[in-house]
């Protein structure tokens, strides 16, 4: 196997501090077999495959860690429902929302799923993105989960990507369980995670913990059932209100908890101690047009490690650019350039419980990467629906 040499780029590693202002040639690259053999100045070597990459920006490929991006419908209707005026929890009870995904993912089959959320995955890779967290919870039957998890799957044969997915049974009660909570959670989303587990469709569990949702004592009996499989679990919490679904996951050693607007001081204690990522969705922030931001001031005292993702899903956040998450991370929750680098790479992969796998340049990773038609990170961060990528680089390959 011949080893590839990257060289003349402007390597950032994120595998510690970000360089404002990377140089060009000061570390090169040498990858092999799609992995990272090595990182480092003067590697040149007899027999390396030489790509000279023309003093470009060389990041590791972003990784969107919590994306719904299968799903069927179109939710356009509440985007000017919500421009009337109508607030989405009262769109949400009145039967649209996730309800309103949920009639229109369940009468479509895999292959139908694949077809309408390509579109959506294609503009992610477009962006570089080598990895990506599917969920499901727009079926809200055990069938229609599974249908979901397998369109998933059946996304990363259909391109050069890693897919990483997520039960996510607990997003919404569906109609034929209304006041009956406790009975959909055992006999759908515990009963369809042990079939979809069987089937290798799950990496991890996650719920919606939320007024509109689900109650972290409502979730116990999940989060146990994940933790007997040994599963890892994540959280999508204080969001619209503070709920007590962080330390609830905390006390799980959630992966991640996600969203986070409504977030504690004692919340993000509670993170720091459990390892868990704080998961900042700013595309959902903006569209919902949210008022309270993140506590970041508070991750960043208590070393939370923060990471940024598109949170693409019909309704409260129709976002399929990672690089405009970074924007919005740094415009709306004031997150420096090199919190929203390490944000979309390095912690989004912790998020997923993918370090040792992707999200750096490090020796051992696989080389998923990105170069970029950009000389320092803050270029990356700074323009608004500009696509600056040259190369995407999926295990060692350029594959766009
Ligand atoms: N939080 C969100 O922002 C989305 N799901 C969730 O748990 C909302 C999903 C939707 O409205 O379809
Ligand atoms: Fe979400």
């Amino acid at each position: 196997m011949t080893a590839t040499l990257w060289t003349n780029a402007r390597v950032v590693t994120a595998d510690g501090s970000i360089d404002r202002a990377p140089q060009a040639g000061a570390l090169d690259v040498l990858t092999e077999g799609g992995r990272i053999l090595a990182v480092g100045p003067g590697l040149a070597g007899d027999g390396h495959r030489i790509v000279d990459c023309g003093g470009r920006l060389l990041t590791p490929a972003p990784v969107d860690c919590h994306t719904h991006i299968v799903f069927g419908g179109d939710r356009a209707n509440e985007f000017e429902m919500r421009l009337d005026g109508v607030p989405y929890t009262q769109i949400a009870q009145a039967g649209g929302g996730i309800k309103a995904s949920m009639r229109a993912t369940r009468a479509m089959s895999v292959e139908a799923l694949v077809t309408a959320s390509l579109p959506r995955l294609d503009h992610l890779l477009a962006e570089g993105v080598c990895t990506v967290e599917v969920k499901s919870g727009y079926g809200l039957s055990v069938a229609s989960e599974l249908t979901m998890l397998r369109a998933a799957r059946a996304l990363g044969h259909a391109r050069r990507v890693r897919v990483c997915t997520t039960w996510l049974a607990a997003h919404a009660l569906p109609p034929e369980y209304d006041g009956r909570p406790e009975a959909y959670i055992a006999e759908v989303a515990i009963a369809g995670l042990e079939a979809a587990h069987a089937e290798g469709l799950v990496d991890a569990v996650d719920s919606f913990c939320e007024g509109i949702a689900f109650t972290p004592a409502q979730l116990a009996p999940l989060y146990d059932r994940a933790r007997a499989l040994g599963l890892p679990v994540k959280i999508h919490s204080e969001q619209l209100s503070h709920s007590g679904g962080t330390a609830f996951a905390a006390r799980y050693g959630a992966l991640s908890a996600d969203h986070l607007e409504h977030a504690t001081e004692a919340d993000a204690q509670a993170m720091a101690a459990s390892g868990t990522v704080a998961v900042l969705l700013p595309g959902a922030f903006y569209a919902l047009r949210e008022t309270v931001l993140p506590p970041v001031a508070a991750f960043r005292a208590a070393g939370v490690p923060m990471a940024l993702a598109t949170d693409c899903n019909p309704g409260t956040s129709p976002l399929t650019s990672i690089l405009l998450a970074m924007n919005m991370g740094a415009t709306l929750f004031r997150l420096t350039v090199a919190e929203c680098l390490l944000g979309i790479t390095a912690h989004a992969a912790r998020a997923l419980g993918l370090q040792e796998v992707t999200g750096r340049i490090a020796p051992g990773l696989a080389a998923d990467m990105v170069l970029w038609n950009a000389e320092t990170p803050a270029q990356l961060v700074a323009r608004i629906g500009f696509n600056p990528l040259h190369a995407r680089i999926f295990q060692g390959e350029v594959v766009a």
